[in-house]
């Protein structure tokens, strides 16, 4: 005959009088093993108790916002023999309760006793209770130990806990919605089932999963009759438009984006282009500073290989690319194109004039195949030849970095005890700071200042 087994609360690391946040389970209930049955919450962490065995839930002896400790009883469980077999050490039946207690494995403690243990010892024994591994579920820690920690912004999104109970856990895990970005609508902001699907359709709508509460917070566009204050013509927005726009929508509220501006000294370069270019004007091609850029930004990204890459779908890894394709921003008639020219680096200065030459015409023609914009790591996004000091360009995802390069201009530079004039060309690196720290961003500039500035760099 299948025995009733009691469940007790087991060594959740010293804590007496936790609150228990969530009953997941009712009288009648079956639950497998490892099945959460209640949710405790110390001051430090949330922790799930899951059923040793499985079986059927007889009674339930905790509600909640008891507090409880442990060796605690939970709830009485008919258990199926196999299971009862299979996992003794974590009951007690009724009558051994008193002489013998639960034998629930106890926790890792981690170095700091005064933090709450983060994962089980090894593997999460029948019967512990399930620390949460996920580490949004992990409150209060910014010393916390955070599997990722090496990635900046998740940090922050760690020491964001989202109060849920384990059947609600269990729904946004499936549907694969990071709770803590979802608004809790219930007691003590709580978050709901209703919270997730509507944060998922939501996102599915149009709004984005981005950020705290999304974008739903945000006023509707403005709907003005702008008629009422004077002549107007409407011109409807470019096919070419209305795509990169909707790109540079989602880069820019989807990538933290962060600009490093430097100035370089481009004086040598000028002189030798000049010269480059009166060779190449009678075979009709047009030798512009962009050609250099490009190839010093193969050179650095040689030396910085994480600029060359670019984050998965799932924002778990980092994709390095061993081929350096570089993407042309291009000002048309219609809109913004980019263009990619390959493998940069093991083309000259001349060729690279003309490949450049030839996509940007391409571009303006409007011949430009969808395969012509693929496959690039990095972009160039040149106004030099227009104007202006320094702008923060928006990086074309899935990259993690964007060159904007603005106009050169002669600039009194001080020079062994005297201002000398210098051409001087100003750069503005902005990078995904998700993947590029500050550092590794002015390190990328100094370096490709320094290739700019001496000729000889653009050889090796
Ligand atoms: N500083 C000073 N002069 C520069 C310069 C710089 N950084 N870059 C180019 N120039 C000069 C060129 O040498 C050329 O001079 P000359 O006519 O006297 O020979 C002139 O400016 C025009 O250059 P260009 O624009 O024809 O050629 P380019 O290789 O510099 O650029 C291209 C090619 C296709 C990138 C460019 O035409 C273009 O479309 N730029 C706009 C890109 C853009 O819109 N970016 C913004 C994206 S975000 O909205």
């Amino acid at each position: 005959m299948a025995e009733i087994k009691n469940v007790l609360v087991p060594d959740i690391g010293n804590f007496k009088g936790v609150a228990v946040i969530d009953v997941a389970v009712k009288a009648g209930d079956s639950v497998t093993a490892e099945q959460t049955l209640i949710s405790l919450e110390t001051d430090k962490a949330t922790v799930d108790v899951p059923a040793p065995f499985a079986g059927v839930v007889k009674e339930v002896k905790v509600k909640v916002g008891d507090k409880v400790s442990e060796g605690g009883l939970i709830v009485t469980i008919e258990a199926s023999e196999s299971a009862a077999q299979a996992a003794p050490a974590a009951v007690a039946t009724p009558a051994q309760q008193a002489a013998a207690p639960v034998a629930a494995a106890p926790i890792a403690q981690t170095a700091n006793p005064s933090q709450p243990p983060l994962a089980p010892a090894s593997g999460t024994p029948v019967g512990s209770p399930l620390l949460r591994s996920d580490p949004s579920a992990v409150r209060g820690g910014a010393d916390a130990p955070s599997p990722d920690k090496g990635r900046a912004g998740e940090g922050f999104e760690s020491r964001i806990s989202a109060h849920a109970s384990p059947s609600v856990r269990h729904f946004a895990r499936e549907l694969g919605v990071n709770l803590p970005l979802v608004k809790g609508s219930g007691e003590k902001g709580r978050v709901t089932k209703d919270d997730v699907q509507n944060f998922v359709k939501q996102a599915l709508a149009g709004g984005t999963a981005t950020g705290g509460g999304g974008m739903s917070g945000l006023l509707p566009w403005p709907d003005v009759d702008f008629a009422k204050y004077g002549t107007i013509e409407t011109k409807p927005l470019s096919r070419i438009k209305k795509i990169s726009g909707a790109n540079l929508h989602r880069n820019w509220v989807m990538i933290p984006h962060v600009t490093q501006f430097e100035e370089t000294d481009i004086s040598e370069m000028e002189a030798f282009r000049k010269e480059l270019g009166a060779e190449y004007a009678k075979q009709d091609i047009k030798i512009t500073p962009l050609a250099f850029m490009l190839k010093a930004c193969a050179i650095t990204l040689k030396h910085f290989p994480d600029f060359n890459a670019s984050l998965d779908a799932g924002g778990e890894n980092l994709i390095v690319k061993k081929y350096i394709h570089i993407g042309v921003a291009v000002d048309t008639p219609d809109g913004l194109m980019v263009p990619v020219i390959r493998d940069v680096d093991q083309k000259g200065i001349v060729q690279l004039a003309r490949e450049l030459g030839e996509v940007s015409a391409r571009a303006r023609e409007k011949k430009l195949s969808a395969a012509d914009m693929q496959g690039g790591g990095f972009t160039i996004s040149s106004l030099g030849g227009i104007g202006g000091t320094a702008f923060t360009p928006i990086i074309n995802a899935p990259e993690v970095a964007i060159l904007g390069v603005s106009r050169a201009s002669m600039k009194p530079v001080w020079q062994d005890g005297e201002f000398v004039p210098r051409l001087m060309l100003p750069l503005s690196l902005s990078y995904d700071h998700r993947v590029i720290d500050g550092a590794a961003a002015a390190r990328f500039t100094t370096y490709l200042a320094r290739v700019l500035s001496d000729m000889r760099r653009l050889a090796l």
